[in-house]
């Protein structure tokens, strides 16, 4: 049997649940995951690898309207996607009515040959399920899509079907990366992302989007303990007042939900050290950008 192997855009706009279904796909928690919109800012692949298929998820920033330069970064970054993968899953919320901003993707799309699945997440709000073939049709009234596959990526219900059909439309090719391989992201990114995603869930208003984490430092100090230590930069001195909390303990909540999640995920003591700092309007200052990774070829 021929063995097939490819790269998937998850694409589609914020709080669609990209980032659930990612995880759901490859079956590990490789990208965080909110209820705010624009959680996502990179992009950030996962790795399927069975019997008879390699596909290479790739999970991209959700498409909007951009407001500063991060958000301009961010969507160009998921439409350039479109460019380099051999099947693009366009994914919608079926609970919500079509959004103009996914008319918007849809005339995307037109610039590109590759397949495109349709899937149609969140089935489980639906009061009737029986609505999704409502919802089908509106989207078929914007082009005909390859596949339409009903999922619910938090309950993981039609996951493996989504695989199957997105299997067919790969080509043969190679295993890319190891058996055992999740995601090529490197440890620093995860833990800064997992501190930022604890932040994302304690605080609210302007303050989740205006946070960047960045470790500084990472030491393994015994066979057993990494040392991290890592700072989030918020874009005012009000804000960093918030994230330290009366009496820090903001900060200690934060930092006490990220260290349980990556004891867990790393099979180790973790010593995590958090410092919060100002960076005045970081988010749309090349400069900051691009010194916090965020630039135009990542
Ligand atoms: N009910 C329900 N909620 C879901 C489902 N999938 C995702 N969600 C929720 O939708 C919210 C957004 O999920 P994410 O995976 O962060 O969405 P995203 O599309 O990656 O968002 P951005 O990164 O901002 O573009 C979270 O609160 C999820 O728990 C689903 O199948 N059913
Ligand atoms: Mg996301």
């Amino acid at each position: 049997m021929t063995y097939k192997s490819g790269f998937v855009a998850l694409i589609g706009r914020p709080n669609v649940g990209k980032s659930t279904l990612l995880n759901a796909l490859v079956g590990q928690k490789v990208a965080i995951m909110s209820n705010r919109p624009q959680t996502t800012r990179n992009r950030i692949r996962g790795v399927r690898t069975t019997e008879t298929s390699q596909m290479i998820f790739i999970d991209t920033p959700g498409i909007h309207k951009p407001k500063h330069r991060l958000g301009e970064y961010m969507v160009d970054i998921a439409l350039k996607t479109l460019n380099e993968v051999d099947v693009i899953v366009l994914v919608v919320d079926a609970s919500s009515y079509v959004h103009p901003t996914e008319i918007e993707i849809v005339k995307q799309l037109e610039r590109v040959r590759t397949p495109v699945a349709l899937a149609l997440n969140k089935v489980d709000a639906l009061e009737d399920r029986a609505l999704v073939l409502k919802r089908i049709e509106e989207y078929q009234a914007l082009r005909p899509f390859d596949e339409y596959v009903p999922i619910s990526a938090l309950r993981g219900e039609q996951v493996d079907l989504l695989a199957e059909v997105i299997e067919k439309r790969l080509p043969e090719g190679p295993r890319y990366y190891p058996d055992d391989m999740i995601t090529d992201q490197p440890e620093s990114f995860i833990v800064s992302e997992i501190v930022r995603e604890k932040v994302l869930m304690l605080t609210r208003d302007e303050v989740p989007h205006s946070v960047m984490v960045a470790v500084e430092h990472m030491e393994r100090r015994s066979s057993d303990t990494l040392y991290v230590s890592a700072v989030i930069y918020t874009e005012r001195e009000s804000q960093k007042a918030i994230l330290i909390g009366k009496q820090g303990q903001m900060l200690k909540r934060v930092g006490e939900m990220a260290r349980h999640e990556l004891e867990a995920l790393f099979g180790n003591r973790i010593y995590l050290e958090l410092w919060v700092k100002v960076k005045r309007d970081w988010r749309n200052k090349p400069a900051l950008l691009h010194q916090f990774g965020f630039d135009r070829d990542g």
